[in-house]
C-alpha cells in the first residue's frame, strides 16, 4: 500500500494532522495544499468537498477533519498513543471534540478581530468576549490536569496532542491567557516542546 497522504499546509489547521503523524513517527507524503485558492481546485475538492485543509488519503480511505484524520491515524499506526480500552478512547473523543468546540471558536474570534477581517469590520468587543469565555474552558482544563500530568492520566496520548494542537492557536492570535492556568501551561508547554511539534512546524519546508 502507498504512504498516507496528508494535504495541507502547517500554517494552518492542517498543522494538527502534520503533528500527530510526525508524533507516530509513519513515512507519510504532505501534498502542499494552500488553503487560499489551492483547496478550491477541483481536483482537491474530490479529496475535500469541504474545500479545506487539512485532509488524508490512505488506501482507499479519504478523510477530513483534522480530528477525525488524528483519531485515525493514532489508533490505526499511533501505538501507545491511542487508548487501547473503550473509556479511555472515549475520553479521548471527548476531549478532542470539546477542543473544537469549547477552545477553538473563541481562537477563531480572536484570530478574525485581531487580524483576518478588514480593519473596519473589526471589532474589539468580540476580542474580549472571546479571551473571558476561554477562561471557563482553561480553568477546566487546569483541574483536569492539577492532579495528573496528561489529559487521560499518566501518559501523553491522542487527547493530549490533539487539545494542545487546537491551543497552540493561542501564540499566532496574540493570546496570552494559557500562562494564567498553571497546570495547563505546563502541559501544553510540555506537549509543544515534543520534537515531533517543531518538526510539523517546518514540515514541507
Ligand atoms: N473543522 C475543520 C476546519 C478546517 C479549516 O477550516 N481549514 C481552513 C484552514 S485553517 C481552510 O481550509 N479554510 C479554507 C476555507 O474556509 O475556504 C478541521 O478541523 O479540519
Amino acid at each position: 500500500m502507498s504512504k498516507p497522504r496528508l494535504y495541507g499546509i502547517p500554517g494552518s489547521r492542517a498543522l494538527r494532522s502534520i503533528w500527530a503523524i510526525e508524533e507516530i513517527g509513519i513515512d507519510y507524503e504532505l501534498v502542499s495544499t494552500h488553503f487560499i485558492g489551492e483547496s478550491k481546485k477541483p481536483e482537491y475538492l474530490t479529496i475535500n468537498p469541504n474545500g479545506k485543509v487539512p485532509a488524508l488519503v490512505d488506501g482507499d480511505l479519504t478523510l477530513f477533519e483534522s480530528m477525525a484524520i488524528n483519531l485515525y491515524l493514532a489508533k490505526t499506526y499511533g501505538g501507545a498513543l491511542y487508548p487501547k480500552n473503550p473509556a479511555d478512547e472515549a475520553r479521548a473523543w471527548q476531549w478532542s471534540v470539546w477542543g473544537l468546540t469549547e477552545i477553538e471558536p473563541h481562537l477563531m474570534a480572536i484570530l478574525l478581530n485581531r487580524f483576518m477581517l478588514p480593519e473596519d469590520q473589526r471589532e474589539p468587543d468580540k476580542i474580549a468576549a472571546a479571551e473571558k469565555g476561554l477562561k471557563r474552558p482553561l480553568a477546566l482544563l487546569d483541574r483536569q490536569l492539577a492532579d495528573q500530568p496528561q489529559l487521560l492520566g499518566g501518559d501523553f496520548t491522542i487527547a493530549d496532542l490533539n487539545v494542545a494542537a487546537v491551543l497552540s492557536m493561542s501564540a499566532m492570535v496574540g493570546f496570552d491567557g494559557v500562562a494564567e492556568h498553571p497546570n495547563t501551561a505546563a502541559w501544553f508547554a510540555a506537549a509543544t516542546s515534543r520534537p515531533s511539534f517543531a518538526r510539523a512546524q517546518k514540515a514541507g519546508e
